[in-house]
């Protein structure tokens, strides 16, 4: 750092002396600015649009747009340690017959307050940002709890429950009878409210090109939404470890017309009856030892849950 004071303190060393020190400071701005200029250019027209987890819902967007402005900020940073790093190395190194000490370093005001001023500014306005984008545009796409800080404006959401086990995904449409399937079938362009929850340990429920991340926890509804904006297939993952196969909880879920949708409701609606008749009334949260589906074997053993298959076979149904 001292060297980047330029003249003011180099005047002591006698092999320095009557040689004016470049201002290594303008220097490595100058290469700086247009490396620094052309990495975010390059991050927000090149890269930004591929940047996960891509634009299939509004979460997702938002999820986009968050991390192409973070990388943004960060891409100066990191071109500035690169270039002061190389600069020294090449303009500071050591040379030939030179045994002497360096000069003694001072505190330097000006640098210290760049230092304190830029570096504050950059965590702070972080801090802003993240909390900001957390609360306003379009909610986190993560469990919110089950009293979202953000909620959806205009028109009711429709209800999908999430209902974590080991180890798979099934999922019961309230307003749709309340039947419960292996399918994740969703509407484009509908507000969809994800009601969280599980029946045995803590699984973490991943639409990923949805934009959605939330915990499932037993005895807890937590509350995510999204927008699809394209009809497709989307993965859904378990993000949390859960046990033994916990790497197979992954499925593939579908964005499809409305039409569609309405259709592949009605039939598994139809499909289901005997089996809805047979579930626990539609709850927010589940008490899996009174859950009457559960393999009633594992639940005697005092292992409900460890079964890794409570339905037998009779999933999935087809739309
Ligand atoms: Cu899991």
């Amino acid at each position: 750092m001292a060297a980047m004071k330029g003249e003011g303190e180099a005047g002591g060393a006698p092999a320095q002396a009557g040689r004016r020190e470049p201002n290594h400071g303008l220097r490595i701005f100058l290469i700086w600015l247009p490396v620094a200029l052309a990495a975010d250019l390059i991050i927000w027209f090149v890269w930004g649009p591929h940047m996960p987890p891509g634009d299939m819902a509004d979460q997702a967007r938002g999820q986009q747009f968050d991390i192409n402005i973070m990388a943004i900020m960060a891409a100066p940073v990191v071109a500035f340690v690169l270039i002061y790093a190389g600069y020294a190395m090449v303009v500071w190194r050591h040379r030939e017959g030179d045994d002497e000490d360096g000069p003694p370093i001072y505190s330097n005001a000006r640098i210290a307050t760049t230092w304190i001023g830029l570096t504050s500014a950059i965590v702070l306005g972080l801090f802003v940002f993240g909390t900001v984008e957390l609360i306003v545009p379009a909610g986190a796409g993560a469990g919110e709890g089950n009293t979202p800080i953000w909620r959806p404006g205009g028109g009711t959401p429709l209800q999908v429950q999430v209902i974590g086990q080991q180890w798979r995904w099934t999922y019961r449409y309230p307003q749709f009878g309340g039947f419960e399937t292996t399918e994740l079938m969703l509407p484009v362009g509908q507000e969809v409210q994800f009601n969280v929850t599980s029946l045995d340990v803590i699984h973490s429920f991943s639409a990923y090109q949805l934009g959605v991340k939330a915990d499932a926890n037993p005895g807890v509804n937590n509350v995510a939404y999204t927008e699809p904006q394209a009809t497709g297939a989307f993965i859904v993952r378990c993000f949390e470890l859960c046990g033994l196969w916990h790497a197979d909880m992954t499925t593939t879920g579908q964005v499809v017309s409305m039409a569609a949708f309405r259709a592949w409701t009605t039939a598994a609606r139809a499909q289901l009856t005997a089996l809805t008749a047979l579930l626990p009334p539609y709850s927010l949260t589940y008490d899996p030892n009174s859950v009457k589906q559960l393999n009633q074997a594992f639940v005697k053993a005092g292992l409900s849950g460890a079964g890794g298959n409570y339905y037998g076979g009779q999933y999935p149904v087809q739309p």
